[in-house]
């Protein structure tokens, strides 16, 4: 089935917070921002005169709690004093003309004290400034285990941060109602919006709609941080009993968000013959000002920090640390990737030590079904040896290529890379992993389905719509997802994690049950025994069939409920924290890349070849949409890998905050040969009609490209060993070959 959306999509027709038509006496505002990355809010002048300004709300003016905090209450909608980083909100400018909106916020100003920043994630721990507690996991037995290695090596990794570059900025649409407000809001959570919009202005939770028709992108960006941009908007609405608009211009919302979270790490590795035999890592976690969901993104570091490979000796150490920096949040991988960037690069450091493929030394330490994660879950159903040999067969003449090309080339060579994957699947949190669906079937037997899932472009709308659909035997014209409301999906779990189609389609087929049950006992009363639903009718075992139409207004009449609600919540997983140990995930998303690129080595610059990938899908359920998710995937990881460079200057300000200092991936970028080959497994139990999740795990292929842009590198000269940094732009290519 294709995605529902891509009509739409291409003929503009789809519809975001900022095309919502707009009700008269709409207002717009901006958000006036931290002029510094630390200090104290000395005075706002706010004594101006500009005939469209209705009203500037700061801090004073919010009725509830001035929180906005989920996991720790650390951080405020609007700073009342302190300031934290420069982009932090301090007041929401309300104005008639959203240019006025503008030309008041440059009349407003804003006296600080200014205070020592902090940006660095070990000075921040030195300082003692962390967020949550030190983590850390342990398998085996780390005294003896060096003593037992032949070969041991050390280094250091730096990974950079990542903007989220959703197309569609931060945005949200405030109605005042009757007896409270409904929001329409760019967000992965609605109820999150809903809980804390409750909380700012001080009312129980069901006098605040939240409503979603879909995201411009979220990548996790909007997991946590669309909830102020929601809650500002309703603030000013109760302010004002006016409908307000905010939508952030792309330089506020690249100043303002928090991205994916640099770490610093150390390492150290010891192999034992051909076998990985001890790992230690310490992660440094820049978590920005504010916990945001940096104690679950440092959580899944850990939980990934061994990648694909059996260990049997570990010591994995994490800490958050909390620096003058914007709140760095949830991003497509959760912290996953970062975990799995320091075993590569330890593992890519030990083969170059001992003259090997690095790709031998990751083949040989595959994980197998039974072996145990250094978090007590054991490996199963494990597939990445079959899509090694598949990418491995697929790729030898590539292979063969690239060394007669090296052997022929001086200045220009050649690189690649491997990279399994291991992703877990569930929230991290296991009480987040539910979901719960209202299905109505009309009269005329067209149905209506409403979940908690947020559509933002990965195509989980069209993947529920075609099971629903489906269950009842109907063509997909029967059926059509609803916006995400509060008041229809409540409770809802934000959708990210990958797992939004699996919780989601699970509850949404639960009611289609209940229906389904209510119909059969309809049925039976009139002579259907065993009835199946096919091609639009009800058929029973003998052959007697009813159309579904006439099905549905029988039943009616007979009123029988053609509504019902649905409930999903993952079984048999489970964390403990005090001893860091449990079965966190459902199931794990496993596949292998390989990746190829090419680098001038006189002048720096690097260009991706080719993509192989084989991909563990579980029972494949739309091709369409799995192929989208890789290919998106891999690009905007290689983005991250090669690309995009986040530049804080000595005073905290973001130098790469516009779309001209800071180099996203484009279709020129994009790799040349892109290949995905997918699996044949059973049926994965328990992701949706047998799949498995794909939203993340590929983005994580694209550390491939980092290292092959390496080994590439390292044919021209021999690199640095321990010492690894993340982006390789060509400024950093060329530095590192000649400085
Ligand atoms: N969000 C979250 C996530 O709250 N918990 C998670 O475990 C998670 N994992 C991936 C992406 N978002
Ligand atoms: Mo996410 S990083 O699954 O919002």
């Amino acid at each position: 089935m294709r995605n529902i959306d891509g009509l739409s999509h291409v003929t503009g027709k789809s519809v975001y917070v900022d095309d919502l038509l707009e009700i008269d006496g709409t207002l717009y505002s901006v958000i006036l921002t931290s002029p510094v990355a630390h200090g104290r809010i000395a005075s706002i002048s706010s004594d101006i005169n500009h005939p469209d300004l209705v009203t500037i709300l700061t801090a004073e003016d919010i009725p509830g709690e001035n929180q906005i905090g989920g996991i720790i209450p650390d951080e405020e909608l609007l700073a009342s004093k302190e300031l934290h980083y420069f982009g932090q909100p301090i007041a929401i400018v309300v104005a008639r003309t959203l240019d006025s909106a503008y030309e008041i916020r440059d009349m407003i100003s804003v006296e600080v004290e200014e205070l020592n920043p902090v940006f660095d994630p070990r000075e921040a721990y030195e300082k003692g400034k962390i967020i949550g507690s030190e983590r850390q996991f342990e398998l085996g037995d780390m005294v003896n285990a060096w003593r037992e290695c032949d070969h041991i090596v050390e280094g250091k990794v730096e990974i950079g941060g990542q903007e989220h570059l959703y197309i569609e900025t931060q945005g949200a649409y405030a109605l005042p109602t009757e007896n409270g407000y409904k929001v329409i809001s760019s967000t992965q959570g609605p109820t999150s919006v809903q809980k804390i919009a409750a909380r700012i202005l001080g009312l129980p939770m069901h006098r605040v709609e939240v409503d979603v028709r879909r995201l411009g992108g979220g990548f996790g960006g909007k997991e946590d941080q669309a909830t102020p941009i929601a809650c500002m908007a309703i603030l000013a609405t109760h302010t004002t009993r006016r409908p307000v608009k905010l939508v952030l211009d792309r330089h506020d919302d690249l100043k303002i968000t928090g991205k994916r979270h640099p770490y610093s790490a150390d390492y150290k590795i010891g192999m034992r013959g051909n076998k990985i035999h001890a790992y230690d890592v310490r992660f440094f976690q820049n978590a920005g000002s504010a916990a945001d969901l940096s104690p679950a993104v440092l959580e899944r570091t850990l939980f990934h920090a061994t990648n694909s490979y059996y260990i049997p000796n570990v010591r994995a150490w994490a800490v958050s640390c909390r620096t003058n920096l914007p709140p760095n949040t949830a991003f497509r991988g959760f912290g996953g990737p970062q975990g799995m960037i320091v075993i590569e690069s330890a593992i890519d450091h030990i083969a170059n030590e001992l003259g090997v493929a690095p790709s031998k030394v990751q083949r040989d330490n595959l994980i197998g079904d039974g072996d145990e994660f250094p978090y007590g879950q054991c490996a199963a159903g494990v597939t990445l040896v079959k899509a090694w040999e598949q990418v491995e067969k697929d790729t030898v003449e590539v292979i063969r290529e690239i060394k007669d090309y090296n052997a022929t080339h001086t200045f220009s060579k050649k690189g690649y890379a491997f990279m399994p994957i291991t992703f877990g699947i569930s929230f991290t949190n296991t009480s987040m992993n539910q979901a719960s669906a209202l299905v109505n079937v009309y009269i005329d037997g067209s149905i209506g389905i409403s979940t908690g899932a947020v559509e933002m472009g990965q195509g989980v709308n069209t993947r529920i719509l075609q099971v629903v659909t489906n269950f009842f035997g109907l063509p997909e014209r029967y059926g059509k997802v609803e916006t995400t409301n509060t008041t229809r999906a409540i409770n809802t779990s934000p959708s990210a994690a990958s797992s939004t189609h699996d919780l989601n389609g699970k509850a949404a087929l639960d009611a289609c049950k209940k229906i389904r049950e209510r119909l059969e006992a309809f049925l039976s009363e009139r002579g259907f025994s065993d009835v199946r639903f096919t091609e639009g009718k009800a058929v029973s075992l003998d052959g007697k069939s009813m159309s579904w139409e006439e099905l549905i207004s029988a039943a009616y009449l007979a009123r029988v409920d053609l509504a019902a609600h649905g409930f999903y919540s993952t079984p048999q997983i489970h964390f403990d924290k005090e001893r860091e140990k449990g079965h966190p995930f459902a199931y794990h998303t496993y596949g292998v890349a390989l990746i190829t690129s090419t680098v001038d080595c006189l002048r720096g610059i690097s260009r991706v070849e080719n993509v192989f990938v084989c991909h563990d899908s579980g029972k494949l359920l739309n091709s369409n949409l799995d192929i989208g998710q890789i290919e998106g995937g891999v690009v905007q990881g290689l983005g991250w890998m090669l690309l995009e460079d986040l530049v804080f200057d000595d005073k905290g300000i973001n130098r790469s905050g516009s779309l001209s200092t800071y180099k996203v991936p484009d279709i020129d970028f994009a790799p040349r040969t892109f290949v995905t080959k997918f699996l044949e497994v059973p049926a994965n139990k328990l992701g949706l009609k047998g799949s498995k999740a794909i939203g993340e795990p590929p983005l994580m292929y694209a550390i491939a490209g980092y290292f092959s842009v390496r080994d590439a590198m390292n044919k021209f000269r021999t690199l640095r060993r321990g010492d690894y940094t993340i982006p390789m732009t060509n400024e950093r290519i060329f530095m590192e070959l000649y400085a």
